[in-house]
């Protein structure tokens, strides 16, 4: 027989099984700022759509993030309470949530301390003025695009992505964060001026040609939302197809059509919603495709079908199909650019998936070069007044390298590459097409600014992993080398 002693000295010697438990885990120590939905508070959602492409979860549970409220947990929860937590929160919703115009209204905040400006507040063109998305901690720089001196820092919501669209007359600014907030900002004033959030996760925005109505692309819940330029909701369009919701994978503002093209992920259509009256035009097409680029006078788009190896020219008047391209290795044709060759107008894309750059007779839609780069790139820049394209490598051994293309000859003239293994992307010109500034996209970057014509370096400006720039007048006037 055993003692009662013994009992528990044999009990207390064995090895106890705790197992984690994420969701009392996840109820204690996040949903006080993450949501106890997941779906975000003062922090951003923790849901799959949103964490999808964030690497090192673990890290940022355990170390917590700087600059943010964000504090680190590895003094509570073990690593295996961690990784537990991990799949807790990488796991998709149970129920698809709710998210109509009543929860977008309600999340309306202003900014009650604005006063707009009558004039800008600074000496600098406001015109020239170049926004840089800083990811590494959720800000956005204002920089003088002739100084370059830094005219504020702002603090945005958390992970945006995509361009911010800029009201007609370059002084309001919209940014939109994955979780679906959409930022007003006033660059006369340098202030904020409020925020909404759109949706739960959202893709991209677009703006109406009269600075009226912003459009947000979501796939959560499968939406267009129509905002004012007040940020108030005017309208949640369902993106239904034969009574199945399609995600949508982006907006695209067609100004000479005074419509937002729509790219639905999970059905075969290309949506047109008209921006006076929102009513919606529907073309059917024999796949569904993505990333869209657009010819100057937006009558034609050209996008890439899901396998990534080719991409199918839509006429938009008439909704049929004009050509189709072979374009192996996934073209990233929302990154192309166009100019003139030779009394033609030329685009460029990068390819995701392959080291080269494909540039396309737009006329006939036939394949003009395949330029070959030292790997896969994600964005390309170019301006009217430069000879030049520039074009990153950002995936692989050389993500350090930005090539230098002549316009002309389409070759490489020169490859920059100051800083070593780390990775060197995103450029944007100035409005007068003499400078390019080009992102170190590490948390301790940099935005480094280049002579244009030189290509000699000018100036670098600390920055926390800047991605995106964008300069007000190159995005007003769609300038041919720039995103749209
Ligand atoms: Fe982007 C623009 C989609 C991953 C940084 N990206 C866009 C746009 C789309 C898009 C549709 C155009 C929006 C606009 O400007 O209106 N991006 C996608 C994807 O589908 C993809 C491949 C996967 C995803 O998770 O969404 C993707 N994008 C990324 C990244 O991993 C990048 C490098 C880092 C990040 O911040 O997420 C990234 N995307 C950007 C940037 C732009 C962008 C900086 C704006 C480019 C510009 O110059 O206009």
């Amino acid at each position: 027989m055993i003692r009662p002693i013994a009992f528990f000295s044999l009990l207390l010697a064995l090895p106890l099984a705790v197992h984690a438990d994420p969701a009392a885990d996840y109820a204690e120590h996040c949903a006080s700022c993450h949501g106890e939905d997941r779906l975000g508070g003062t922090g951003p959602a923790l849901i799959p759509e949103t964490l999808g492409r964030l690497r090192g979860i673990d890290a940022v549970i355990a170390q917590g993030r700087v600059s943010t409220q964000m504090e680190g947990f590895a003094d509570r929860l073990s690593p295996e309470d961690i990784a537990a937590l991990v799949g807790y929160v990488t796991t998709p919703l149970e129920d698809r949530p709710d998210w109509g115009t009543d929860q977008i209204a309600a999340s309306r905040e202003m900014n009650a301390d604005y006063q707009p400006a009558e004039k800008p507040v600074f000496a600098a063109d406001p015109l020239n003025i170049t926004l840089v998305v800083e990811t590494g901690d959720h800000h956005v720089s204002v920089l003088d695009g002739d100084t370059f001196e830094v005219l504020d820092r702002f603090a945005t919501p958390f992970a945006v992505h995509g361009g911010p669209k800029f009201s007609p007359d370059g002084r309001f600014v919209y940014i939109m964060s994955r979780d679906g907030w959409v930022q007003k900002y006033d660059i006369w004033t340098l202030a904020e001026v409020g925020r909404i959030r759109a949706a739960l996760n959202s893709r991209n925005i677009a703006i109406s040609p009269d600075g009226q109505r912003i459009a947000v692309a979501n796939y959560l819940p499968e939406s267009l939302t129509i905002l004012d330029a007040d940020l108030n909701p005017l309208r949640l369009i369902e993106t239904e197809v034969d009574g199945t919701p399609s995600r949508v994978s982006a907006v695209y503002q067609a100004p000479q059509r005074e419509s937002f093209v729509l790219a639905l992920k999970d059905a075969p259509e290309i949506w047109e919603v008209a921006t006076a009256d929102l009513s919606v035009r529907r073309i059917p097409i024999d796949e569904p495709l993505d990333d869209f680029f657009f010819s100057p006078d937006y009558r034609q788009l050209i996008g890439a079908n899901r396998d990534g190896d080719k991409g199918v020219v839509i006429d938009l008047d008439d909704g049929h199909k004009v050509a189709e391209l072979p374009l192996p290795g996934m073209p990233h044709l929302g990154s192309g650019i166009t100019w003139e060759r030779d009394g033609r107008r030329v685009m460029a894309t990068p390819h995701l998936g392959e080291g080269v750059l494909s540039v396309i007779d737009m006329q006939d839609w036939s394949l003009v070069k395949q330029i070959k780069t030292d790997g896969p790139g994600f964005f390309l820049r170019g301006h009217a007044a430069s000879p030049y394209v520039w074009a990153d490598v950002f995936f692989g051994p050389h993500k350090d390298e930005m090539h230098v293309i002549d316009k002309n000859t389409l070759e490489i003239v020169k490859t920059l590459a100051p800083f070593p293994g780390q990775t060197f992307a995103h450029s944007e010109f100035t409005r007068d097409g003499s400078h390019v500034l080009v992102s170190l996209w590490e948390d301790e970057g940099a935005v480094v600014v280049y002579d244009a014509r030189t290509l000699d370096e000018v100036k670098r400006l600390p920055m926390r992993k800047p991605s995106g720039k964008y300069n007000v007048w190159n995005k007003i006037t769609f300038e041919d080398g720039t995103s749209h």
